[in-house]
């Protein structure tokens, strides 16, 4: 029985990108990865841009993409999978917004603001990113109720247009079905 208004699990976007080797296998990687973990529920993905890198220039286009998160974790224990996550994957940091296997961002957690050392919420960055907020547009419900929405469609406006992002793929999982059990 649980008549609580509030609930044990919150709801998390993250983005992810990924500009060397197999790119989108290491999303799909990625996502299988930390929908395997416990207190971790890969709930929607995105479709898959393809995107001209922003920051530091010199580099491959990348693939980018979103995925919203049901979980049971705090958020520095949920970034700090996220990390271990990339790891596994093989990304090794040698210039700061250079080429990653593959990298995975907090965008937002039901609104919480948090300003560690180790993280900020919402990602004060995400939405000046056409490349952030184009995956976040195909999964934020128009109901979703902690503002996100609203700063989307806000952020999607300003914007000045769709320079540099091509739809990659609508479905990096394939056939739709969600992650297959591992
Ligand atoms: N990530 C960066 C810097 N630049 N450009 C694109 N297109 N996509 C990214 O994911 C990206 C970037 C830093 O994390
Ligand atoms: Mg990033
Ligand atoms: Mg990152």
């Amino acid at each position: 029985m649980n008549n609580h208004s509030t609930s044990e699990y919150s709801e998390a976007y993250i983005a992810l990108g990924a500009n060397l080797g197999d790119r989108e296998r290491s999303l799909r990687e990625a996502l299988a990865l930390l929908d395997s973990r416990e207190g971790i529920e890969v709930t929607r993905c995105s479709r898959v841009y393809e995107t001209d890198p922003v920051g530091y220039l010199d580099q491959p286009k990348f693939l980018n993409m979103a995925a919203a998160l049901r979980t049971s974790l705090e958020p520095e224990c949920l970034l700090s999978i996220m990390l271990e996550t990339e790891n596994h994957l093989g990304r090794v940091r040698h210039i700061p917004n250079g080429p990653r296997t593959v990298d995975l961002d907090l965008l937002w957690m039901e609104g919480r603001r948090l300003d560690s050392a180790h993280l900020t919420l919402p990602h004060p960055r995400m939405m000046e990113r056409a490349f952030v907020l184009f995956p976040l547009n195909d999964i934020v419900p128009q109901d979703e109720t902690s503002g996100l929405r609203q700063l989307v469609d806000d952020a999607l406006k300003k914007l000045d247009g769709e320079d540099g992002i091509t739809l990659w793929t609508a479905d990096v999982l394939g056939g739709g079905s969600g992650l297959s059990a591992n």
